[in-house]
This record gives structure tokens, C-alpha cells and sequence, in this order.
């Protein structure tokens, strides 16, 4: 099988592996777990936060998020295909019960003036606004990169009107590595990060929320209230250092993979798409000669796997199980099924 469903296919690495066996333990609800400790110490340094705190999922690091900055019958600003807003069966509104303000981004990004125009006049009929929510690589865009320069502009609209700033930084490695930018610039124009240990890193389970030390320790009693202690998390953790520590420059190999890929697939009639739109390692489509879940079908007969994202998209994703080989035959397979 090719498994280019997403990035979270991916599986431990034999030094992940090894990590886990030998870690050093304790009980994380204490605090007391030191491979913990050292994830969530290293994390907050190379985001240039001032703390961290590992969380099961990236979906749970989001709503931990949302839950510490606002309070219910607020208003939250997002991108309208936002991770947050689209695929978090509506968490934020029944856990937080704040009200998404979805607005329309170009390629992933919020343009500041659309976030200051949506921020709400001090009137009892409103929902004040109380966060805005960034996404850094936008998956639902195609895994583009959000400009620094957008993010900064949107930061400042958020400090003068006083506002937080949460950013889905599931991939902000990805983006970090394709566009050359520190994660640390990415960090400092937000108020907290969310991102993904499980994804292109290739570990097995985790996600990391920062912020300050005040925010952290509010959302450590959010990640409890919502059953996210968890006991000797140094088992995943493990795996997160060997993550951080050897596995960013990687991504790299994704990018490359993923470009061969869009290349090959913008040279294939019948798919329409364009290859200059893929920044890292996500490329969605849309087939003109088949449907959808004709194609995805066809694939997957011959053991290639996609998932549909829209009625008439489909999404390719390049992760550390796939190489250069599996990606040539993906094109010739894709040629081979719409050709005829
Ligand atoms: N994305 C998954 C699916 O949920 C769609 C994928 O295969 O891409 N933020 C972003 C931008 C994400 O892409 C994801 C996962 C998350 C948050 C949630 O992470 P998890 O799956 O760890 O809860």
C-alpha cells in the first residue's frame, strides 16, 4: 500500500521506539514525570514561549486553547475551511459555547483588514469578540504557508483591540522548513500554539500547546477537566524529544516528494489543480473526467490510498512511509486510471 491519506499514517521510528522502551517515568498529573518535562521544556524553548504542555491530540490542544482564552457566549474569529471550524465536530461551540465567526481566507490567510472589520463594537445585541484562531500550514487550503508577514499584520489588529492569539500550528514545522522562517517568528506574533508531534514527525501519539506560564497553567486544568491528564505520558513523550530533536529537517524530503508528485499530476489530463499552490506536503485536486470516489475507488483497487475531502476533491499527502519510488508510480497509476 502507498498511504498518502495524511501525515498521521506515519509511524514510529526505531529510535522513537527505543525512547519509549528506556524512558524515564513519573506521574505527569504531579508534574513529576522528567521525560515530560524535558518535551515540554524543549518545545516552549524552540517556540520561544515561556511554557508548554503535552496533550493527546492536536484537536485537544485547539479546544484546551479555546477554552483558556474565552468564555462562552463569545465570539471567536476563524478561517471559514479552518482545522478548528471544519473538522472538530463543532467542539469549541459545545465545549467553550463560543460562536464561530468564520471568515474567508486567500490561500489559508486571514487578511487583518477582513479580522479588524469582523472584531464586534462594545453593544449588548453582540457577542463580544474574544480570539482570533490562525491555521499555519493551512491543511484545507493545500497545506499552504501562511505568510509571517500576514500573521504579523493580523497580531497587530489583535493587540490593539486586546485580543489573543491562537494559532493551529499542527504543521508549523512544515511551514518552518518550506519557507525558511523560525518557528520562533511564527510563535511571536501569537499568544499560544497548538502543534502535532504525530504528524510529519512521525511520532505515534501527542501535540503541544505554549503559552505563558499563567496561560499553561489555566489550560493544564482545562486539559484535566476534559480527562487529558495523563499518568506516565512519558512513554509518549519519548518519542516527541526524538521527534523534535531529529525529525524537522525531514520534512524536507515530504516537500520534495510532494512537488515531484503535484509536477506529475499537473502533466495528467483530466485533473485539474495548480501545482504552483502546493507549498509543502499536501496537494488536493479535483478530477474533471471522474468522480471523486470513482478515482479514490480506482486508487485504492491498486493499493494506493487518498481521502476525499470534498465532494469533488481529493487530498494527497507525502509522509515519512513514502518514498521517492511509491510517488513515480502514484503518477503513472493516476495516468494509467484517467487515461483509460
Ligand atoms: N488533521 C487530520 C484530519 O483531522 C483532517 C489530517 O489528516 O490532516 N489541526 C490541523 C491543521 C490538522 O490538520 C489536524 C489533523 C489537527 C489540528 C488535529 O490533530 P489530531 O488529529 O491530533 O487531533
Amino acid at each position: 500500500m502507498i498511504d498518502l491519506r495524511s501525515d498521521t499514517v506515519t509511524l514510529p521510528t526505531e529510535a522513537m521506539r527505543k525512547a519509549i522502551f528506556t524512558a524515564e517515568l513519573g506521574d505527569d498529573v504531579y508534574g513529576h514525570d522528567p521525560t515530560v518535562n524535558r518535551l515540554q521544556d524543549l518545545a516552549a524553548a524552540m517556540l520561544g514561549k515561556e511554557a508548554a504542555m503535552l496533550v493527546p491530540s492536536g484537536t485537544m490542544g485547539n479546544q484546551v486553547a479555546i477554552l483558556t482564552h474565552t468564555r462562552p457566549g463569545t465570539e471567536v474569529i476563524l478561517e471559514a475551511d479552518s482545522h478548528i471550524y471544519y473538522y472538530e465536530a463543532a467542539a469549541a461551540s459545545v465545549f467553550a459555547g463560543i460562536q464561530p465567526r468564520p471568515l474567508p481566507g486567500k490561500r489559508g490567510s486571514l487578511p487583518a483588514a477582513l479580522v479588524e472589520w469582523a472584531i464586534r463594537e462594545d453593544d449588548i445585541h453582540l457577542p463580544p469578540t474574544s480570539l482570533i484562531c490562525l491555521e499555519n500550514t493551512h491543511n484545507r487550503a493545500g497545506g499552504t504557508v501562511v505568510p509571517l508577514e500576514d500573521m504579523q499584520a493580523v497580531y497587530q489588529v489583535a493587540l490593539k483591540h486586546g485580543l489573543p492569539v491562537h494559532l493551529d500550528g499542527a504543521r508549523i514545522f512544515n511551514a518552518s522548513v518550506a519557507s525558511g522562517v523560525p518557528v520562533k517568528e511564527y510563535a511571536a506574533c501569537t499568544t499560544s500554539v497548538q502543534f502535532c508531534l504525530s504528524k510529519g514527525l512521525g511520532a505515534p501519539v501527542g501535540s503541544i500547546l505554549v503559552g505563558t506560564h499563567q496561560f499553561i497553567a489555566e489550560a493544564r486544568r482545562w486539559r484535566k477537566r476534559l480527562g487529558g491528564g495523563m499518568r506516565q505520558a512519558g512513554i509518549i513523550a519519548a518519542a516527541g524529544l526524538v521527534a523534535l530533536e531529529t525529525m524537522v529537517e525531514r520534512l524536507a524530503e515530504d516537500h520534495a516528494n510532494a512537488r515531484l508528485l503535484a509536477e506529475g499530476l499537473a502533466a495528467i489530463t483530466g485533473i485539474e489543480f495548480n501545482p504552483d499552490d502546493v507549498d509543502t506536503n499536501i496537494i488536493i485536486v479535483k478530477p474533471t473526467t471522474m468522480s471523486i470516489r470513482q478515482l479514490g475507488g480506482e486508487l485504492e483497487k491498486r493499493g494506493i490510498l487518498t481521502v476525499v475531502i470534498e465532494p469533488d476533491r481529493i487530498r494527497f499527502t507525502t509522509n515519512k512511509e513514502v518514498n521517492r519510488a511509491d510517488i513515480e508510480t502514484t503518477i503513472k497509476v493516476v495516468k494509467e486510471i484517467l487515461d483509460g
